[in-house]
């Protein structure tokens, strides 16, 4: 399937703040006459949210670390192919928050898992699809567990937020080396207030794409 659109991911650790920067991504084309899909890892169809209520329950039967990966690649299968590929090949702007660098992050570096065994998985859910940009929001990790903490209440941790502080360390640690290896990859200084981290994303769009940035405002091109 032809790939006429453009896939924009967002990664960090938890409440590094990437559903609240989807949005600003998603105003910057939309407002510049674009169609844009936002979308979510695990998740995204109807068979990856089941998939990722599994993965994110805390109470049901606990997980074993290669079930955990095959159903995050499971989920992303069904998304890929479903979801991210007819908006892509639709021409529309797709925004997922999370996909790939988070399995390498989380299940290579947080748990320890066969990082070859993540590539085979990737390349079999994936075929062939990847970011053209990745916004990594980076902050120190107390306080994206903060921020994630706030604004959950009381509802409960999911499996993953129930990790210790040592676990989101490694996941930071990997996300920033990945980002020092992978052009695609754009560090973000997520510890910053709302509007300058929204300042810098709009910044790196305008940089990426600047036809689509020199584009009137509020003109729809269907
Ligand atoms: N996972 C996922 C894997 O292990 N492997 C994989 O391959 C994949 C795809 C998903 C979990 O699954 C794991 C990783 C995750 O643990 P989730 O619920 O989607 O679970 O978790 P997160 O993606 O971490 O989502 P969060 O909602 O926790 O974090 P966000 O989206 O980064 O943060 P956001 O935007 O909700 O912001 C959090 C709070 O901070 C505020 C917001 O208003 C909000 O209240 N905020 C700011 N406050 C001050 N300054 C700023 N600059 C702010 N930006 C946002």
């Amino acid at each position: 399937m032809k790939q006429a659109g453009i896939f924009i991911t967002l990664e960090g650790v938890e409440g590094a703040g990437k559903s609240t920067a989807v949005a600003s991504v998603a105003a910057f084309f939309s407002q510049r006459g674009l169609q844009v899909e936002c979308s979510r890892e695990p998740g995204g169809t109807p068979t990856a949210e089941t998939i990722r209520h599994i993965l994110l329950n805390p109470t049901a039967e606990a997980l074993a670390e290669p079930a955990e990966l095959m159903l995050l690649f499971a989920a992303r299968a069904q998304h890929v192919a479903h979801r991210i590929k007819p908006a892509l090949a639709a021409g529309k702007i797709m925004i997922c928050d999370r996909f790939t660098d988070s399995s390498r992050a989380y299940q290579g570096a947080g748990r320890g898992m066969d990082r070859a065994l993540i590539e085979i998985l990737a390349k079999a859910a994936e075929q062939g699809l990847e970011p053209h940009l990745t916004l990594l929001l980076d902050l120190p990790v107390a306080a994206g567990l903060a921020r994630a903490a706030a604004r959950r209440g009381l509802t409960l941790r999911d499996r993953f937020e129930r990790e210790p502080a040592e676990f989101f360390e490694r996941i930071r640690a990997e996300f920033l080396q990945l980002a020092a290896q992978t052009p695609r990859i754009v560090i973000i200084n997520a510890a910053k207030p709302l509007a300058e981290v929204q300042a810098q994303i709009h910044a790196v769009l305008q940089a990426k794409f600047p036809k689509i940035a020199a584009r009137p405002l509020g003109e729809h091109h269907g």
